[in-house]
């Protein structure tokens, strides 16, 4: 069918870059800036997707190439006929190449021109990632979004090996075009590819990174090698050089970001797509993203506090259940209360980029997050 393409809708208002636009799929419309739930394993843990339509309203959701592969399996994912098939979620669905994953899950990994050796954490067994394998899993998985093969260098890398490593992400990217043009889409709809941007915290490499990445002229680009335990600081900066040197009329996707903050930073310096484990994962330990601030609902305090979870919410579960009820089930450790956070919080960051969004297009984007970002981090 069609190619991902992208309508910017409005941008640069009150000196921000942020950005407002469309991302049109095969499996429908994509409103941006947008967060992407983390369905890791194929499932958004805690969560089904009727809660991710109805009280999340997610748009799109990522799956991960390394977990799909290892489990069920792409025999499993082909005779499901894909993974939207297999899992039920008919909206959009972005895969991860498994590079990342393979980097901090993998045992015995080991990294030549060729690809990623690894054993797999579940039961040891011994596998190849080559750039050319990873584009035929996501082929098999059946992703809208494929993300190319890369290695992510940790924080901090020094200059030379960063260099190395982003050269063979970049000559992997080349083998990932080639073998995405010498196959077809699986499933009838269009299977698009995001390149990723590496370069560690060097401006130099990040810069020749976007060229690099910049010139394949792909439908959408990724920022990869951020948020790797850098300072917060140092992650805007090197955001916004990477934004400023990506194509304005392509969607910029800033990977595994973040926190709330991070996100509305994020958005201010031009990034339209992000992902992150953060609201379900800390979710299930009982920390709460709320529009009034954080929540520690393990906390004694809310023992007896029958106020909504999140008044400010507009989903039925915020508003009909209570924090002292919440509270209750964590402490009883009932996993209601994993499902229960799961949905408060990622509510909460798709109510974050939609109002984001609505900011952006209205055009005082700027001074709305400077009021929300210190209620955003307080602790309540
Ligand atoms: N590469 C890939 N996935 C990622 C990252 C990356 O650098 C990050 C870094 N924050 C998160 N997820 N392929």
């Amino acid at each position: 069918m069609a190619a991902l393409t992208f309508e910017l809708q409005a941008s640069g208002l009150q000196g921000s870059k942020a950005r407002a636009g469309k991302i049109r799929t095969d499996h429908g419309e994509i409103l941006t800036p947008i967060f992407m739930p983390v369905g890791t394993v194929g499932s958004v843990k805690a969560v089904t997707q009727q809660q991710l339509k109805q009280d999340i309203n997610a748009q799109i959701i990522l799956g991960n190439t390394y977990h799909l592969y290892l489990r069920p399996g792409i025999e499993v994912l082909e005779a499901a006929g894909g993974l939207h098939r297999f899992n039920g979620w008919d909206r959009p669905i972005l895969t991860d190449s498994g590079g990342y994953q393979v980097f901090s899950l993998a045992a015995n990994r080991k990294i030549k021109e060729e690809g990623v050796m690894f054993q797999s954490h579940i039961d040891g067994s011994r596998h190849l990632f080559t750039p050319e394998y990873v584009m035929d899993i996501q082929r098999a998985i059946g992703a809208d979004i494929i993300m190319a093969f890369d290695e992510c260098p940790p924080y901090p890398s020094d200059y030379s090996y960063a260099r190395k490593s982003m050269d063979l992400t970049h000559r992997w990217l080349n083998r990932c075009f080639e073998q995405l043009a010498r196959t077809e889409d699986k499933y009838g709809y269009t299977q698009n590819l995001f390149p990723i941007v590496q370069g560690s915290t060097y401006k130099d490499l990040r810069k020749a990174s976007c060229e690099f990445v910049a010139e394949k002229n792909a439908v959408g680009n990724a920022i990869g090698g951020l948020s790797v335990g850098e300072p917060e600081e140092m992650m805007y900066e090197f955001t916004e050089l990477c934004a400023e040197n990506l194509p304005a009329d392509k969607p910029r996707y800033l990977m595994g970001v973040g926190t709330p903050w991070n996100i509305l930073e994020g958005i201010d310096r031009g990034i339209d797509m992000f992902d992150c484990v953060m609201p379900t994962r800390n979710g299930r330990n009982g920390m709460l993203f709320t529009t009034q601030g954080l929540v520690n609902i393990r906390n004694k305090k809310w023992a007896a506090d029958f106020s909504p979870i999140d008044p400010g919410l507009p989903n039925e579960m915020s508003q009909y259940y209570t924090k002292a009820y919440l509270r209750h089930l964590f402490v009883a450790d009932e996993i209601l209360g994993l499902q229960l956070a799961s949905i408060q919080n990622l509510s909460f960051y798709l109510w974050l980029v939609t109002t984001a969004r609505g900011h952006i297009l209205a055009g005082d984007f700027s001074s709305w997050k400077q009021e929300m970002i210190p209620i955003l981090k307080q602790r309540l």
